[in-house]
């Protein structure tokens, strides 16, 4: 029996997970799920019910998408995502994962939070946004010639960020975020852990 990875193909946690299980060419049996209508073995052994899970032979429980991408790092790093200052890929990944995301879905969703703009979500994300450009005008990466964990823990909120609006995006004034971006969306890694999955059916 292979692991298996719950999985839902458009959650950015998901991808960073799918994508460190596909570098290091780790097979795993991939269970596409609908968030509305969660397995029941999802739930069992992970009652909190999101994903990406991950589900070893000897049934330990994964769950969350950070580890997932340490587990599979750990034991073979063929790209050197781990060779980086370890502090400083965490600094940026937590941001990431806190404020960034928080502002994110605001900035996706504003009519859930119509508090304030969309205009100004976007502004307190533009804050992240800006703190990437300046590390990228330094390196081709986040923090070296090469891709770290950061650049792929980060990268899939990021394009989600842009989607949003995409134009503004492409006109704003990030010109390294932007090639990063391409860069990494274009990458035959990303299009392999994006190809469509049926969903699983208990
Ligand atoms: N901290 C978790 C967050 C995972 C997460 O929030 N995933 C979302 C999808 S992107 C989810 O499953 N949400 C549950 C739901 O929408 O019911 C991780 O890093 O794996």
């Amino acid at each position: 029996m292979l692991p298996i990875l719950y999985s839902y193909r458009r959650c950015p946690y998901a991808m960073r997970a799918r994508l460190a299980i596909n570098v290091v060419d780790i097979t795993v049996e991939i269970r596409e799920i609908s968030l509305r209508d969660k397995p029941a073995h999802l739930l069992q052994v992970s009652p909190k019910g999101t994903v990406p899970v991950l589900i070893l032979q000897n049934d330990i429980v994964i769950e969350q998408s950070l580890d997932i991408m340490f587990w599979a790092l750990q034991q073979y790093d063929p790209q050197d995502w781990l060779d980086a200052d370890f502090g400083k890929m965490q600094t940026l990944i937590t941001e990431n994962d806190t404020h960034f995301k928080q502002v994110l879905d605001r900035y996706k969703y504003p009519e859930r939070h119509p508090q304030l703009t969309q205009t100004h979500y976007r502004q307190q994300g533009e804050i992240f946004l800006q703190r990437l450009e300046v590390l990228l005008n330094q390196h081709i990466y986040l923090l070296k010639d090469t891709a770290s964990l950061a650049d792929m823990a980060i990268f899939p909120f990021v394009r989600q960020f842009a989607a949003v609006d995409l134009t503004w995006f492409e006109s704003s004034k990030y010109p390294k975020l932007q090639n990063w971006l391409n860069a990494l969306t274009h990458s035959v890694l990303f299009e392999r852990v994006m190809e469509k999955q049926p969903t699983y059916l208990a």
